[in-house]
């Protein structure tokens, strides 16, 4: 059975773009094996080794398609305030001329893939139905990897009729004639001029996040920018936690947590490392589903150390993009090893002279099966999802925010998800490093006005009160000598274990006008060696300093005008006001 409405679309684009042939994917293996054959061909994708990775591929991007083009990304809405005014907009009718004056002929001499896809667990009452129609054998080849692909998708398709629609071509290639476009009234995307990942994979940024935040706000529900985790306790209990932190922030290493030896008892379940689909259930709980079936990873800092549940997945069936490579065909990046093994060719295929920069590049990818994790949540496939205990907001601040602390109640929690400042990553192009407001970590990802989704998250409060109890954590700090001081990636955990006592009505903690701070002694910090004021300086607040965070957070707050929430402004004046002492 054909779905009519897909069939006349894919004659309509055939049509514009003037594709040689029109090939309708079935998700099979002999067609994956068939496409990577195309590419190693073409030399769109080359072998790696084959002993130490087997069946893995690199792919070199085009050297000025590496990171998602914020500034070319638009949100094409009837009425310019619903896009609000932290999104690009451009009105639908023009934003269509101008891509499909882009897309007339862009596929001629191309195959247009026909790429249905589910996001979401196959028997989830929450998944959502797309297609993709692409000119990029390596798009194809990573939906297959990221989404649901191929014919249980189609079967859905033909029965239910509903789906989003998604053209992509990669065009030329350049910057100048690249747009990646929103239509959520249409639930539409066309992305043209870059095959990067979080440009065309359609299914994860532009469907899971813009179009499914659209969706989440009529239909009552949240599309989030979050790892889920589950943690095992040595009772043998899972709790789960959401979290939000911006690109490149460590949510992937966060949710593949190993813990240290002294952590006895504990384990860390993956169910998601990017996306959280959260539905308010009859228990008054929110569940999560990861509407991914897959992981596009940052590869540099990836490491044993660091992560070697990642590492361990990647070993096989893997896509590496932009990464280094050894003279034996072996992936490489930053961070892998202490120093790049001898006569590396960098992600541009030059022989690797550090003159030229890094080898990988800062950006480059991994893209894998969340299945080939050692420890993906045996809940991964759970049509419902899991109960999420615990939200943590966070980003990346070298100073003021503190190691962790919990929001007072669901609407300060909202305040402190919409108040996240982090320093900018390679994540996006545009200057690294640099405090930018990510409310939710979800700037380049709300599908709307972020006022209204604030809006949207705290009519939550008065649905229910079981709600998850909401955190911020920071990572990051760094002392007078630029040395992190808090030592990150397992011992994270010793924070997570307060948090999740903080769940239970547990853990000692002392009430700030930000919120509630372990006490110095909260966090079981044995065996890290940790200088004797650190875990003080880490748990106490410079009021000095929150005082200008709190204004400059105001400052952004006034972007919104009148749909700005007023219980967000009157958070802010509390705490500026206790803050005063007041
Ligand atoms: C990603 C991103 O790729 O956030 O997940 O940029
Ligand atoms: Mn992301």
């Amino acid at each position: 059975m054909m779905n009519g409405e897909l069939q006349a679309w894919v004659d309509k684009a055939a049509k514009l773009t003037q594709p040689d042939r029109i090939h309708w994917c079935d998700g099979s293996q002999d067609e994956f094996e068939n496409l990577i054959n195309v590419m190693l061909k073409s030399g769109d994708l080359i072998a790696l080794n084959s002993e130490t990775h087997p069946n893995c591929h690199l792919h070199r991007s085009d050297s000025s398609d590496v990171a998602r083009t914020e500034h070319l990304t638009f949100i094409c809405t009837r009425s310019k305030v619903d896009a609000g005014p932290t999104n690009n907009w451009m009105d639908p009718e023009d934003a269509h001329r101008n891509v499909d004056a882009l897309f007339a002929g862009s596929m001629k001499g191309r195959t247009m893939y026909v790429v249905p896809y589910i996001m979401g667990p196959l028997q989830s009452p929450y998944a959502s139905l797309g297609v993709e129609l692409t000119d990029s054998p390596y798009v194809v080849a990573s939906m297959r990897i990221m989404t649901r692909m191929g014919q249980p998708a189609m079967e859905k398709i033909a029965q239910t009729g509903t789906f989003v629609k998604g053209l992509h071509s990669t065009g030329d290639l350049s910057p100048e004639r690249r747009f990646i476009m929103h239509f959520p009234e249409e639930r539409m995307i066309k992305s043209i001029g870059s095959g990067y990942g979080g440009n065309a994979l359609l299914g994860k940024k532009c469907h899971a996040l813009r179009l499914g935040s659209w969706d989440a706000r009529r239909e009552g529900w949240l599309a989030e920018h979050m790892l889920i985790v589950g943690v095992e306790v040595p009772t043998g209990e899972t709790h789960y936690i959401a979290a939000a932190f911006p690109s490149a922030c460590g949510k992937t290493n966060l949710a593949m947590l190993i813990p240290p030896a002294s952590q006895k008892g504990y384990k860390i379940w993956t169910v998601g490392d990017d996306i959280a689909w959260m539905h308010l259930a009859e228990d008054g709980r929110l569940w999560a589903v990861n509407p991914e079936a897959g992981i596009f990873g940052v590869a540099p800092g990836t490491s044993e150390q660091t992560n070697a549940y990642m590492m361990s997945a990647v070993q096989r069936d893997t896509i590496f993009t932009n990464v280094a490579v050894t003279p034996d065909g072996q992936p490489w990046w930053e961070g892998l090893s202490k120093e790049p093994p001898p006569q590396l060719t960098d992600w541009q295929g030059r022989s690797y002279d550090p003159g030229n920069g890094t080898a990988a590049h800062p950006n480059s990818r991994f893209t894998v099966t969340n299945s080939r994790l050692p420890n993906i949540s045996p809940e991964f496939e759970a049509p419902n999802g899991v109960p999420i205990s615990a939200i943590l907001f966070g980003g990346r601040r070298a100073s003021l925010a503190p190691l962790v602390f919990q929001s007072l109640n669901w609407e300060h929690g909202v305040f402190v998800g919409a108040s996240v400042g982090s320093e900018t990553t390679a994540a996006a192009t545009g200057k690294v490093g640099v405090v930018r407001r990510d409310p939710m970590a979800m700037l380049p990802f709300c599908g709307y006005n972020m006022a209204d989704y604030w809006s949207h998250w705290l009519s939550f409060g008065a649905k229910s009160d079981a709600l998850p109890k909401i955190f911020n954590v920071n990572w990051f700090r760094q002392d007078a000598d630029g040395n992190f001081m808090w030592p990150g990636f397992g011992e994270n955990l010793r924070v997570l274990r307060w948090i999740l006592d903080r769940c239970q009505g547990r853990g000692a903690a002392t009430r700030t006008p930000i919120g509630y701070l372990p006490t110095p002694e909260a966090i079981d910090t044995s065996g890290l060696g940790l200088g004797p004021d650190t875990m003080t300086e880490l748990t106490t607040i410079d009021k000095e300093a929150w005082l200008e965070e709190i204004e400059d957070i105001e400052g952004f707050f006034t972007k919104f005008g009148e749909r700005m929430p007023k219980a967000l402004l009157n958070q802010a004046a509390r705490v500026k006001n206790e803050l005063r002492g007041g």
